[in-house]
């Protein structure tokens, strides 16, 4: 089963969701969390500053989109065969982190992603490596993708429009019940940047 967003929730181009999911996962959307000039001043400084790089997964093949890392001193991101260590956090990045959370959590870690086109996709997933945190905040740049949650057992599925300026907090048992993914369109979408910050335990990294 595919449920979408109801649009009747649309006021003004404006769209908040909380959707409290089966198993206790929560999911929070925002599509109007930055305002699209700021949106794309962010996006155009990451493209061109943040330390791009195609990394290998756990099969050796080549992921197919670019990621960066950055976060407190000392962290490591391991997932899926490869070893993110932060950088230390650029000054923007550290202003978006505080604006997502005044929303919600707190995070030390956040990894970039970049789809350069519609070719570019992250498979069905969840971030639920031991001592991260359960509160992961998800923010969308650029070009518009398709961003689909799916239950484990049930595989009730759902999907949202991700556009410029949306925010995604997962959290709750999100991590352990389902997963998410960004799949490959035939769309001629443009380029698209996600950052998700995370909370991993310094201790575990
Ligand atoms: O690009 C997205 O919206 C999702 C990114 C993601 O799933 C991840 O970094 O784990």
């Amino acid at each position: 089963m595919v449920r979408d967003i109801d649009p009747s929730v649309t006021v003004n181009n404006s769209c908040r969701q909380r959707w409290e999911l089966a198993d206790g996962g929560l999911l929070l959307y925002d599509n109007d969390f930055l305002p699209a000039d700021l949106a794309w001043t962010y996006f155009e400084e990451l493209r061109q500053t943040a330390a791009w790089q195609q990394q290998r997964g756990a099969f050796g093949y080549p992921q197919p989109r670019l990621t960066a890392a950055y976060g407190d001193e000392g962290i490591t991101y391991r997932y899926s065969g490869t070893v993110n260590p932060a950088l230390p956090w650029a000054k923007t990045l550290l202003e978006i982190k505080d604006r997502i959370e005044a929303i919600d959590g707190r995070y030390n870690f956040c990894l970039l992603n970049r789809y350069r086109s519609g070719a570019d996709s992250v498979g069905w997933h969840a971030d639920d490596e031991p001592g991260h945190g359960t509160i992961i905040g998800s923010l969308s740049l650029g070009a518009t993708r398709t961003f689909r949650i799916r239950h484990n057992l049930t595989r009730e599925t759902r999907s949202l429009a991700v556009h410029h300026g949306t925010l995604i907090i997962m959290a709750g048992t999100m991590q352990q019940f389902w997963k998410h993914e960004v799949p490959k369109t035939q769309d001629d979408v443009g380029e698209r940047i996600n950052l998700t910050f995370r909370w991993i335990d310094p201790g575990s990294s």
